[in-house]
């Protein structure tokens, strides 16, 4: 009777995540960001993080088929071999066809993932020829972004406390929302460039499939195409220190023309700090 109710209740709680992660998309409308109750990734932006998300529902349809096949035989071993219904026991040990099998098949099935899982590590990996770059260095804790082919300007980035600190009528999404913002155009290859200047950081944007980590002394690259315009949202996700939660990432993906707007105020607004941050990312 106990097995019969765990065995309920394993595939009613089954079922149940499927149907949420069919209908609850982790996304809100067009923001790169994580909602109540959404359990499924955030909806991609980019090829890699469609690619990702394939990878990934791949993998869990492999995952789920393996756990009934074994819940199947738990049952029927359970019941076809229960003290009631198997007076005799077997005193086979060995049986090598079977061990073959159990060897052999998950050999198998390693190899059916690992073929799109290394084609995916490779797009990641090797970035197409770039249309910007920019560079983002971790901070305890914050980050800081460079501009180096246009006109190699620099800013900071601090997570805002509250709705009334910002100041244009961006919206404001509590541990995500950052004083300045990355913008970058749409429909452009955005060469990342990621290091630290302290501690082990990591530049993660879900909705873009990206995450690379920050490495005082070196320099790390990975790259981004969002196919639409929006506000994303990411964070430090390596474990940096007492204020790791408080480096978020907030990223603009706009049009050409706002791109080139943005670049020109930003040239002037950032000149005067630029040089002591750039000299400070430098060392
Ligand atoms: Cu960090």
């Amino acid at each position: 009777m106990n097995i019969i109710n765990s065995t309920k209740r394993f595939i009613v709680l089954t079922v149940s995540s499927f149907l949420i992660s069919f209908f609850c998309s982790a996304n809100e409308n067009g923001l790169g960001v994580a909602t109540n109750w959404g359990i499924d990734l955030q909806n991609p932006t980019t090829e890699v993080a469609k690619d990702v998300y394939d990878m990934h529902f791949f993998v869990l349809i492999i995952i789920t088929l393996i756990t009934l096949f074994v819940l199947a035989l738990l049952i029927w071993v359970c019941y076809r071999y229960s003290e009631k219904n198997n007076k005799n026991p077997s005193k086979t040990v060995h049986n090598t066809l079977i061990e073959i099998l159990w060897t052999a098949i998950p050999v198998l099935i390693l190899v059916v993932i690992s073929i799109p899982s290394f084609k995916l590590l490779y797009k990641q990996d090797v970035i197409p020829e770039p249309d910007l770059t920019i560079k983002a260095i971790g901070y305890q804790w914050y980050w800081g972004y460079e501009y180096p082919d246009h006109g190699n300007f620099a800013y900071e980035a601090f997570m805002l406390q509250s709705e009334d600190e910002v100041e244009d009528n961006r919206p404001f999404k509590r541990m995500l929302t950052t004083d300045t913002t990355v913008v970058v155009p749409v429909n452009k290859i955005v060469r990342v460039q990621v290091t630290a200047a302290d501690v082990l950081h990591s530049w993660a944007v879900p909705a873009f499939g990206v995450k690379t980590d920050a490495v005082p002394g070196r320099l790390n690259e990975t790259w981004f195409k969002a196919d639409k315009t929006g506000i994303y949202y990411g964070m430090c996700s390596e474990l940096c220190g007492v204020n790791h939660q408080s480096m978020p990432i907030e990223i603009h993906v706009v049009s050409d023309s706002e791109f080139a707007a943005w670049i020109e105020e930003s040239q002037k607004k950032y000149a005067v700090n630029s040089e002591e941050i750039l000299e400070m990312s430098s060392k």
